[in-house]
């Protein structure tokens, strides 16, 4: 090194520049790929034809307050090699149309307007596609630019919503709509494109409602990595499988714990906690785990069901009956967890690998209680005051102080006080950590914020405290490979067989575990003087004091989140080809006069040649949900079905992924999320599970 002659700065730099280019190779290579197209969208043109056999029930409230657009039906878009003199004309005829990001990004969302402005530009290369910047804002504040080629170009097949930014501003009020209503009318609209999650998509319906009369049409695109647009009519039929940039977030967060696995059970010290985003639902946590095979995957919709049925015996048995047993608590939880933490460690295996969905306090009731409690108190307060709720009391001694006042006034009135004095004792008795994540602000749309929360820490340090009761009961010890002990005792010149029986209790196994009453020196002295191999004044001999550390179990873990960094990857194969077609789909759902539809693809769970563009009508898939503590019109969420393929294959399998014995960890690795390449699965292994038809190969 010291021999080569120094460079000057500036030729430094230009070698540096030629060694070092701006864009990655991946990234050139990103931008040059063409995703598939459905191909009803190589033909001429296009109409949509109405599906009666899809139905819904319309809710009350969606009728009352969509009117316009509640009678939708679903719609196809079929290929149409010739259209009318008249109706060829008006397809080609030149277009403006706006498309948002709204709500967190999802990778795949640059595609959806690549798609959306290749399409538009293939019928009429005057027509114009402009961008909302950073979210609704754009759209009430008239800021947004023009999407041209070469803009399109620098972002196809690549992540993140960064061409024009995304935001979480909800347009809820007549005011805001109008405010839309203007911006687009003064840009010469026929076409409003929000690409957002189930929120961000009745945000759509009611623009479409509100538009109507303007001749405006409004379109919505089913984006969230949390995968919880999904999407059957009341008879169970599929309309959209999963809603985009699920299967590449899934795939991003599979690949960095299979990472952890491999680290992990290489320098065996560590359990890895990791916790998955995706809000109230665990889909994205039994994608990763269905993808790595992790020992042990927490599905929140699963706790909710759960049933502590030594509790109801015991109840039963004494005649009564015990609604505690009900649903699972943290400490029920954490004994789970525990569970099979000591199991694994029985074998020798004092690691592993864990998920936690974000979403996991939704169904633990205790901690449900106060999300629902608490959402009502600070929604009452802010409804009454210029100063909202946590800028009034920034503090959460003001917080807690506030709730019991709430409570004081409530009982002083003679009313039931909805934060009663048991909520105060048993919310005092968490620490301050999880109380200040739990009065955490909601965001626009009334959501508790799961992602603010240290979920883990507080379910991992239950889980600390209960495996130190286990150590001291002598139940959770690590097991010793029998073979290591015989060689171990007889290198040090003992005979492994004498002493076998007095310490273990099951000296003849794969793996040995040193007797429950041995939990100290002093009491493995004991134990060895109890069976006559030292005498009470004989000093313990080293190697059997090394035997005893090595089965005395240290919890370590390293706690993971894996969130914003899957939502901002760059999309998969599938993500690519799919968000491309929902942008072609959006565009000749415009060109068919649709409003108030959401562009899906039908078929997404088989392959590519069986993909069906559609819309759907998005009033029809609403019904009415508690949020800021009033009911309103929303989306329904999709949580996991305990019932579909995917979670009974999970269910069914798990317990071998514990890997609670003898034989090696089942961790899967399913490599780096690709945009090209036959080594990946083509869609989520869930999509792939739920649609195998029974006596499928
Ligand atoms: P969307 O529902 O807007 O797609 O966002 C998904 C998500 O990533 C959730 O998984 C997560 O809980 C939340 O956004 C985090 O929100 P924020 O970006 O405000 O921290």
């Amino acid at each position: 090194m010291g021999s080569q002659p120094e460079m000057d700065a500036k030729a430094l730099m230009e070698a540096a520049c030629r060694v070092m280019s701006d864009d990655s190779m991946e990234t050139l290579a990103r931008r040059s790929f063409s995703p598939k197209k459905i191909d009803i969208f190589n033909h001429a043109y296009s109409v949509l034809e109405s599906r009666e056999q899809y139905q819904f029930i319309k809710d009350t409230e969606a009728e009352r307050l969509l009117p316009g657009i509640i009678n939708n039906p679903v719609q196809q878009v079929i290929s149409a090699d010739t259209l009318s003199e008249e109706a060829q004309t008006e397809f080609n005829k030149q277009r403006n149309i706006g498309v948002v990001f709204s709500g967190g990004p999802a990778p795949g969302g640059h595609n959806v307007i690549a798609g959306l402005f290749d399409e538009l530009k293939k019928y009429n290369a005057d027509s114009r596609l402009f961008g909302f910047l950073q979210g609704p804002d754009g759209l009430l504040e008239s800021r947004y630019i023009e999407i041209t080629r070469d803009l399109v170009k620098k972002y196809r097949n690549m992540g993140g919503f960064t061409m024009i930014k995304t935001g979480r501003t909800k347009i809820d009020s007549g005011e805001k709509m109008e405010k839309a209503l203007v911006t687009c009318k003064h840009l010469g609209l026929d076409a409003l494109v929000i690409i957002g999650g189930d929120d961000s998509n009745t945000n759509a319906a009611f623009l479409a409602q509100h538009f109507k009369s303007s001749g405006i049409k409004v379109i919505g695109i089913p984006k969230t990595i949390d995968g919880d647009i999904q999407v059957k009519t009341d008879d169970g039929q599929t309309l959209c499988a999963i809603s985009f940039g699920f299967h590449s977030a899934a795939r991003a967060f599979a690949r960095n714990i299979a990472n952890l696995a491999n680290d992990g059970s290489s320098d065996v010290k560590y359990w890895h906690v990791c916790k998955v985003m995706g809000r109230v639902a665990s889909h994205l946590t039994l994608e990763s785990a269905l993808q790595t095979r992790v020992n042990l995957a927490l599905i929140g919709e699963e706790l909710a069901d759960y049933i502590d049925e030594e509790r109801l015996e015991k109840a039963k048995n004494n005649g009564g009956m015990d609604y505690n047993a009900f649903g699972i608590t943290l400490r029920h939880l954490s004994r789970v967890i525990c569970d099979i933490i000591v199991r694994r460690a029985a074998f020798g295996k004092n690691y592993g690998v864990m998920i936690i969905p974000e979403g996991i306090l939704e169904f633990i009731n205790e901690i449900q209680v106060f999300i629902i409690k608490l959402n009502k108190i600070i929604a009452d307060y802010n409804a009454i005051h210029d100063l909202d709720f946590h800028r009034a009391f920034p503090g959460l001694n003001g917080k807690l102080d506030y709730l019991r006042r709430v409570s004081q006034g409530m009982i002083d009135k003679g009313k039931f006080p909805i934060w009663n004095l048991r909520d105060d004792e048993l919310f005092n008795q968490l620490p301050n950590f999880f109380k200040e994540g739990l009065l955490v602000e909601r965001d626009f749309h009334g959501n508790f914020q799961f992602s603010q929360v240290k979920t883990e820490k507080i379910v991992m340090d239950m889980v600390k405290e209960y495996l130190d009761v286990l150590k001291e009961q002598g139940v959770y010890k690590v097991g010793i490979k029998r073979t290591d002990y015989t060689s171990f005792m007889e290198a040090a010149r003992m005979d492994p067989e004498l002493y076998a029986p007095a310490l273990f209790k099951n000296p003849h196994d794969e793996y040995v575990l040193v007797k429950p009453e041995i939990i100290s020196l002093k009491t493995l002295k004991q134990a060895l003087v109890n069976s006559d191999m030292l005498d009470t004044d004989d000093e313990l001999p080293e190697a059997l004091v090394a035997i005893f550390r090595k089965s005395e179990p240290v919890f370590k873990t390293q706690t993971h989140f894996y969130g914003y960094d899957g939502r901002g990857s760059d999309p998969t194969n599938f993500d690519c080809n799919y968000t491309y077609n929902l942008g072609l789909t959006a565009f000749h759902l415009i060109a068919g006069k649709a409003t108030g539809q959401m562009a899906a693809i039908l078929n997404l769970e088989q392959d590519f040649e069986q993909w069906q563009p559609i819309g759907i009508p998005i009033a029809r898939l609403m019904h009415l949900e508690e949020r800021k503590g009033k009911l309103e019109l929303v989306i329904e969420k999709s949580i996991v079905d305990l019932n579909s393929n995917a979670f009974r294959v999970f269910k069914t399998m798990r317990e071998d992924w514990v890997a609670a014995d003898t034989g090696t960890d089942r961790f899967r690795n399913p490599g780096p999320v690709h945009f090209f390449s036959d080594t990946e699965e083509d869609r989520p292994l869930m999509l792939k599970l739920n649609s195998l038809e029974s006596g499928e190969k």
